[in-house]
């Protein structure tokens, strides 16, 4: 744990949106007075309808239910758009950098509104009416906003899935959610590197009977093959497309967007995010947690794909008229001053990324960073995963010149956004804390009873009330949204995650503490990389845990067992991390594999993960209780045969 503090510079503390008094004061009125201080924040978007009701939740079993401002009317594109043209036409709203050094897109709010009215006419044209499902698979490009909001201006639920994952993954999500129509580029660009997105939906839609039509943005010119009566190129459609169509009225808990993310079981999960609560939520953390200005130059290096970029490239900034960067490379191509030539290029202002990055980033040496001049940035931010002390010391001495705050935001797939997080004006900082929950958000503490732990203290973090930004269920199965978050600890909401309060209320998360991994800031369930393996014909079973890294934060280790007189060998090895590349996608490839002729088991047939962690970290000192294990030779045989660490 680092001892220092970071005060709230002076000039922060007079100038910034909120200071520690006025944060003290609204939070209080948030958890006292929640009707009257949503009802307030909830002015920032501009409704259709007005509500009269406010908050109806409960995550008690009895009377379970979660709405927000239920009764009123809005649509998020028009939100977003429509109500920016009169005053911020023509201010750029999404300033796009190509994958290669290159020329910039800026497309104004005008031309966005345009583009997004004529691709919604798009979609209806292929069929696509309120409530259906659209699957967004997309590289990094202007497009895949636009297509985002195209969806919520005629009320269809999007999907995305990251660009990255396999046409296994991708077919599982359409399947999911029995999507209609499917959006994606010819290819997709990473470090020069051709990604083929329409081969890898060619091969997923072969099960995926719901899909009629299939839009194609041309981004690259590289060879695809087109389905006559169901493939379309956007640039095509986009020439006789009217550029006139009024948005819906969509209810406030009408569904916006479905995201798959990883739990601790099973397949992915469809988190399902509604219109109305999640705006505001949106709106509301990405102006006070980033200070935002009018003016200012906004940059989230997170993929759409995630959901880092749905309320912090698209959603928040938009919806508070900003400019928001869109990238579509990698940090370190052609070299690791990428991010900073760009903070320079574009006059960033403020930074938003995620911990990995960064440490690959440091990697490299200060020399990348100081050859730019970055005066242009006032404000730093994090996200993903717990960023090291280290990590944050450099991001604030090196990349910020000691110059700007960091607001280190703890939030989830499920929380639609920031929850913890320090404010600028407001908290002081300490290196690799999410410090204070934001308005409306009530973290607590438990052990593994349930019991609710008091002062500085460590445990299991909760939220025992809802904010708007809450997801409202898993997609097709609300009864596994309920048993999931609100049954482990009943009536409140388990995040999942550990972490650790200190005398001053400070929160420190420690990290997942269920079998969720976080490798390189990308949830990932350590079943779905089991399934991969033993999806495999020489696998008998497999178990998958997490392991320090330095770099990605976890890596993945997985412990293999092989089918009777199957012989191991270093192709084996390749050929099943291979293997899982393509069931699930680059991101799950195995960091170690390691072959385990048994893993530990108790008599009743439980593998001990707790034990396999251990190996895995090399903490062979303190394996704990091996008694209660069927056959504790296993382990002996598993620490002799630990392959090098790569
Ligand atoms: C936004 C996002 C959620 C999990 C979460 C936690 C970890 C995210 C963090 C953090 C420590 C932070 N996490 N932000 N841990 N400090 N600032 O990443 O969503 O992909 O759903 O991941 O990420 O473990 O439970 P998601």
């Amino acid at each position: 744990m680092s001892q220092a503090i970071h005060r709230v510079p002076a000039e922060w503390a007079t100038s910034a949106k909120i200071d520690a008094a006025g944060y003290a004061e609204r939070y209080e009125r948030s958890i006292s007075d929640p009707d009257g201080f949503w009802a307030e924040e909830a002015k920032r978007l501009d409704w259709i309808e007005p509500f009269a009701r406010v908050k109806e939740t409960s995550f008690a079993e009895a009377d379970f239910g979660i709405k927000w401002f239920a009764d009123g009317k809005l649509n998020v594109s028009a939100n977003c758009l429509d109500r920016h043209l009169a005053e911020r036409g023509d201010t750029v709203a999404i300033l796009w950098e190509p994958d290669t050094p290159g020329e910039a897109r800026r497309i104004t709010y005008r031309d966005l509104h345009a583009e997004v009215c004529r691709l919604a006419n798009i979609l209806k044209d292929n069929g696509v009416s309120r409530g259906d499902r659209v699957t967004l698979y997309m590289p990094m490009i202007p497009e895949a906003a636009m297509a985002m909001l195209a969806c919520t201006r005629i009320g269809a639920i999007h999907s995305i899935v990251f660009g990255g994952f396999s046409a296994d993954a991708l077919a599982g999500r359409i399947q999911d959610c029995d999507s209609t129509l499917v959006i994606t580029a010819d290819e997709g660009l990473r470090s020069g590197k051709a990604i083929p997105l329409k081969g890898n939906l060619d091969e997923a839609l072969k099960r995926c009977p719901s899909v009629q039509k299939v839009v194609v943005v041309r981004r690259t010119g590289g060879a695809v093959t087109m389905q006559e009566g169901r493939d379309l190129w956007y640039h095509e459609a986009l020439e006789t497309a009217s550029a006139d169509c009024a948005p819906e009225a969509m209810g406030a808990e009408d569904p916006l967007f479905i995201l798959y993310t990883s739990g601790s079981t099973g397949q992915p999960k469809g988190v399902l995010h509604t219109t109305g609560g999640y705006l505001v939520w949106a709106s509301m953390t990405h102006d006070y947690v980033f200070d935002y200005r009018p003016g200012d130059i906004y940059w989230c290096a997170a993929d759409v794909g995630w959901v880092t970029g749905h309320t912090y490239v698209v959603y928040g900034p938009l919806a508070n008229g900003a400019t928001t960067v869109m990238f579509e490379g990698v940090p370190n191509w052609p070299d690791p001053s990428r991010f900073w030539e760009l903070v320079d290029k574009f006059g960033v202002n403020i930074f938003y990324a995620a911990p990995t990055a960064l440490r690959a980033l440091m990697r490299e040496g200060d020399d990348y960073v100081t050859r730019t001049d970055r005066s242009s940035l006032r404000l730093l931010g994090s996200v993903g995963e717990p960023i090291n002390p280290e990590a944050w010391d450099w991001y604030h001495r090196v990349v910020g010149d000691g110059r700007c705050p960091i607001v280190d935001t703890w939030w989830q797939t499920e929380t639609g956004g920031a929850m913890i997080s320090p404010l600028p004006g407001a908290t002081d900082l300490k290196p690799g804390s999410a410090t204070k929950p934001l308005f409306g958000v009530q973290p607590q503490l438990v052990d593994t009873e349930g019991k609710v732990l008091d002062g500085a203290t460590e445990g299991c973090l909760v939220i025992t009330d809802s904010w708007p930004g809450q997801m409202r269920t898993v997609w097709g199965d609300h009864d596994r949204f309920f048993q999931t978050y609100f049954t482990t600890f009943p009536g409140k909401y388990f995040t999942g995650d550990g972490a650790r309060r200190d005398a001053d209320g400070d929160y420190w998360i420690t990290g997942r503490i269920d079998d969720v991994i976080n490798v390189s800031g990308h949830r990932m369930g350590t079943a779905e990389v089991e399934s991969a393996l033993v999806a495999h014909a020489k696998v008998a079973e497999a178990a998958v845990v997490g392991m320090p890294h330095p770099v990605k934060g976890q890596g993945i280790y997985a412990y293999v067992t092989l089918n009777a007189n199957v012989p191991d060998s270093e192709e084996l090895r390749k050929e099943l991390s291979q293997w899982v590349r393509r069931e699930i996608g680059p991101i799950a490839t195995p960091d170690v594999i390691q072959f385990a002729p048994g893993l530990p088991k108790t008599r009743s047939g439980k593998i001990m993960r707790r034990i396999l962690r251990k190996i895995a970290e090399g903490d062979i000192g303190s394996l704990g209780d091996t008694s209660t294990l069927a056959d504790p030779a296993v382990v002996d045989n598993l620490i002799e045969n630990r392959p090098m660490m790569p």
